[in-house]
């Protein structure tokens, strides 16, 4: 596997290079890749949509990054290229008379063929265009998982690594008036020098998984901003935003209409504009009421009409306060595969389905696990109220001592906290899901937690830790602890151990005085499966573990929230069992058609009548 990484990543630079030496004058001279960049509130902008029907082709040996059958060199599929008479060698491949792919969408639930496809496929789009003068011209991507490559009229834009979170790739000087097509090749390969590493629990699902466009924006323009209420305060937002290819000195203007408030500052060397701005009559954004404004944002010729929520988190020994105030985080931890159709969550509709059964369950809160989820998800989070546990993918064993993955898993920590850092939902970064406790883990997640502190001061810090058990006593000591703010810990207390009674005499040994989230705990049920109480797999077996757990979790007194595992049925390769999984995680509450457990309705009771945890 990694062999074959490294060849396919050699291929395809001598691939680049050896066009630069042959195409002929029909084909624009491709500049060198571009490192894609990160945007906040890249969705608010005015954009043209690539989203549709693109043509594919499957390729599973990647054998359109190069020819080996012509010396010339000059048929990557990249070139898009029409079969003409008199060509000196065969043209093996049209898009034209390719099928067609939605995008965005996973293509494994597209094509039967394609289901537990894991290689690189070949995406090819026409569109017209017709460029404004001194604009640079960003091809926004919403995620395409892992690899991706992207050409415009046949000159390389750029490469991306990293399946969860959205870039842009600039394309200025390769688009012109007129026709143009866009050419992306997309690799699910995966490797254990990535994040995540070979083995997940979750679908690999392949493909532009997320929405794409074009944006253009003026010559200087606002990349990223940050803008939150100080804590302590609830009258000053505070923040920077940041202008790329401005001069210094760049007037910054924020303005919130509604508050009317409104305030100015100029970049510095390094493009910041550092932003105070008082306001009084902040309604301030909570689960009960997500208020949300209207934030005007302008530097120059730029502008972009943010709809953001204003609201502080920290914590004061073992409580996480919520605007000053404790709070109890009532919720569930839900993966990005769509309800009823199984595949990539994207639309609004999925998030509104999944958020929605959130909110009947009685949340306040969500853990997005185990990546980053995408934009119409937290839009949908700040509109109905909920907050946010944000996860990065650094999942189970990575290549922890490995440079390069750490490299990887700054990337994608970078691009997660730049694009989200406007979403008034998210609360908690979470560096991790179940690692093991190593020094080089330790270290390696340490320098990810000062990256995400350094990024974002406004926000707490998390991990879900892996505990360790004496007897019934589980005790949570991972030095990871140390670097954290809020402890998450996972547990599966009568399904991968023990029985659903054991939760009643286990106790909890905490090492930190600092608040704690029973991040994951649940147990499998087929919907529609009845039985007794000790019955695995049927729905009174995960009922039972619900109501023995919610008893437990009432004895840990800096408990101060929950996201059992999980809101609904999700798709992992690792659940083979003929008629009960069939390549389903089955510890939904719900399943993937929609259907509510037996579980579901102990949470429902135990959140709506406050029995667990002391709620808002
Ligand atoms: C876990 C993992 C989660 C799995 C779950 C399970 O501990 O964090 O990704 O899906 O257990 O069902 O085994």
């Amino acid at each position: 596997m990694k062999h074959l990484f490294a060849r396919s990543s050699a291929i395809l630079l001598s691939a680049v290079t050896l066009m630069t030496l042959t195409v002929s004058s029909a084909w624009a001279e491709p500049a060198a890749a571009q490192t894609p960049i990160v945007m906040t509130g890249a969705d608010r902008r005015p954009a043209t949509s690539l989203d549709g029907d693109w043509a594919s082709i499957v390729d599973p040996y990647f054998a359109g990054l190069y020819s080996f059958h012509h010396e010339e060199k000059r048929d990557g599929w990249f070139l898009n290229q029409k079969a003409k008479p008199g060509d000196p060698f065969p043209i093996e491949y049209d898009y034209a008379k390719a099928p067609r792919i939605k995008v965005p969408g996973d293509w494994n639930t597209q094509r039967a063929s394609l289901f537990f496809y894991e290689g690189p496929i070949w995406y090819e789009r026409d569109f017209t265009y017709k460029p404004k003068e001194h604009t640079h011209i960003y091809l926004h991507v919403g995620a395409a998982n892992y690899r991706s490559y992207f050409w415009v009229n046949g000159q390389k834009a750029c490469e991306h690594e990293g399946g969860y979170t959205s870039f842009n790739c600039d394309v200025t000087s390769a688009i012109h008036a007129g026709e143009n097509f866009v050419v992306a090749a997309v690799d699910n390969t995966r490797h254990e020098d990535n994040v995540p590493t070979l083995e997940t629990d979750w679908w690999n699902y392949g493909g532009l998984t997320r929405e794409i466009s074009l944006i253009e924006v003026p010559q200087a323009f606002i990349d990223q901003y940050d803008l939150h209420l100080k804590r302590g305060e609830g009258s000053a937002i505070e923040g920077w935003v940041h202008v790329d290819s401005g001069q210094p000195g760049t007037t910054v203007e924020v303005e919130i209409p509604e508050l009317a408030a409104k305030t100015s500052a100029v970049t510095g060397d390094d493009g910041r504009a550092a932003i105070a701005l008082t306001v009084s009559g902040l309604e301030r954004w909570s689960p009960g009421t997500p208020k949300l404004y209207k934030v005007h944002v302008r530097a120059g010729q730029d502008s972009v009409d943010e709809l953001m929520g204003f609201r502080t988190v920290e914590t004061h020994g073992t409580e996480i306060l919520l605007n000053g105030k404790p709070i109890f985080l009532h919720g569930v931890s839900i993966h990005a595969e769509a309800p009823y159709r199984t595949g990539r969550a994207f639309t609004d509709k999925d998030a509104e389905t999944l958020l929605g059964w959130a909110k009947e369950l009685g949340c306040n809160f969500v853990r997005l696990a185990h990546y980053p989820h995408d934009e119409t998800m937290l839009r949908a989070a700040d509109r109905m109220g909920l907050l946010v546990w944000s996860e990065n993918p650094v999942y189970w064993a990575l290549q922890f001592d490995n440079p390069k993955v750490l490299a990887e898993a700054e990337q994608q920590l970078d691009e997660e906290i730049g694009t989200s850092r406007n979403h008034a939902a998210i609360i908690l970064w979470s560096m991790a899901n179940e690692t093991p406790a190593t020094e080089a883990r330790t270290q390696f997640i340490e320098t990810l937690a000062s990256r995400a502190r350094a990024l974002d001061s406004s926000r707490l810090i998390t991990a879900a830790l892996l505990v360790r058990a004496e007897g019934h006593t589980k005790i949570v000591d991972d030095a990871l602890g140390n670097a954290l703010d809020v402890i998450g810990t996972n547990e599966y207390i009568g399904w991968y151990e023990q029985h659903p009674e054991t939760a009643d005499v286990t106790e909890w040994r905490i090492a930190y005085q600092k608040p704690l989230i029973m991040s994951e705990f649940g147990g499998d049920a087929k919907a529609g499966l009845h039985g007794g109480d000790n019955d695995r797999w049927t729905e009174e077996y995960q009922a039972n573990i619900y109501r023995h757990q919610l008893g437990m979790l009432n004895r840990i007194p800096q408990l101060r929230g929950m996201s059992p595992w999980v809101l609904m049925d999700f798709r992992s390769p690792n659940r083979p069992l003929v008629g009960i999984q069939d390549e389903f995680n089955r510890k939904g509450l719900i399943s993937d058609q929609g259907e509510k457990k037996a579980a579901f309705f102990i949470l429902q009771k135990a959140y709506r009548e406050n029995a667990v945890g002391k709620p808002e």
